[in-house]
């Protein structure tokens, strides 16, 4: 009886109770389901890069997204080599970012939330370039968190700097490896050549193999138009699972002026084809891809006048899309 009562005590109030019950996702053509077969759109929130603002990985900030702006993902984003990356910023930096990470994790479980371990590879442009660091990166994280059903894996960013297709899949077929030596089922975001946008090259020759892989497909609304909608629709009609998971409605800058009208039709894409996306970035950074004003000094609570038009933009797209 004691024993019992202890396991009931023990179940309700561990942290991962939450996780366990986010159904676990998987692939099915191109549409990401849970395990009893349901089809599921995420809608995220991406952090900026986590060395720039680490104050924002917090849990009432998580928990707020989820009650108050309909999302239901986040990504965590590791630069590896601009401002103190993983690679480029030294031991201490590295270790750092791995408990940031963690934390990061640790606080989408208890909000109940899929949560996007992100390889922000940006000016590296090649995947290869950080592989061996990669690899030691995705197999501590991979192995600690094995048991969770809810966290992603982005293997790479935004390959870029006329990186092939066939360089980055040599790249993705390692990581896939090693992450599943763990995580046997887990989703893992494999990003295109051309910063994410180059789906058709993916959709020539995917990865075989493995389950359960989606390709990253990025855009900003302010740059890319129905040009690069048809490519990601050409990629779809070839049975390619696509992801976006990095958007927003300025341009690619991160900068300048939003494109609502742009906006709104990827947003009907992207409900159509039952597209997952994940917004560009919580922060109170002076430019137009920050959700949060500039003025505003919270790092969670905020109402909407904390935030930028993006910001607003968003939230009402997120509460009318499923
Ligand atoms: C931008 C940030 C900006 C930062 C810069 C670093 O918004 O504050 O100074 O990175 O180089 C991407 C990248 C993403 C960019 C974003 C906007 O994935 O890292 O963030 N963007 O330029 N791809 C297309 C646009």
């Amino acid at each position: 009886m004691a024993a019992a009562a202890i396991l009931f005590l023990c179940l309700f109030f561990n942290t991962d109770t939450q996780a366990a019950r986010l159904p676990a996702l998987r692939v099915k053509g191109t549409k990401l389901v849970t395990t009893s077969g349901k089809t599921v759109r995420l809608k995220g929130v991406s952090t900026h890069g986590l060395s720039w603002y680490p104050e924002y990985v917090n849990q009432k900030a998580f928990t707020d997204m989820k009650k108050k702006w309909h999302v239901n993902t986040v990504r965590l984003a590791m630069y590896t080599a601009e401002y103190n990356g993983y690679c480029t910023g030294g031991k201490a930096n590295r270790t750092a970012l791995e408990k940031k990470v963690q934390a990061g994790i640790d606080y989408a479980t208890k909000a109940g939330m899929y949560v996007i371990v992100d390889w922000h590879i940006l000016s590296d442009g090649n995947p290869r370039k950080y592989e061996k660091q990669s690899i030691q990166f995705f197999r501590k994280i991979a192995k600690k968190n094995r048991n969770k059903t809810n966290v992603i894996y982005e293997i790479c960013n935004e390959p870029n700097g006329n990186v092939s297709w066939k360089t980055i899949r040599t790249y993705a077929k390692k990581m896939i490896k090693v992450i599943r030596a763990y995580d046997k089922d887990a989703v893992i975001l494999v990003g295109t050549p051309t910063w994410s946008q180059d789906v058709d090259a993916a959709a020539k020759s995917p990865i075989k193999g493995y389950k359960n892989i989606m390709y990253s497909l990025h855009f900003y609304a302010g740059t890319h138009g129905s040009w690069l909608r048809q490519k990601a629709q050409n990629a779809l009609d070839k049975g390619l699972p696509l992801f976006v998971s990095e958007f927003a409605i300025c341009d690619a800058s991160g900068n300048g002026k939003l494109n609502t009208t742009e906006g709104a039709r990827w947003m009907k894409f992207l409900r159509k084809n039952k597209i997952s996306c994940v917004a560009w970035n919580l922060s109170n950074k002076n430019e137009s891809s920050a959700l949060l004003k500039s003025s505003s000094k919270k790092t969670s609570g905020w109402s909407s006048s904390h935030l930028t038009k993006w910001g607003r933009w968003l939230v009402k797209e997120y509460k009318k899309s499923n």
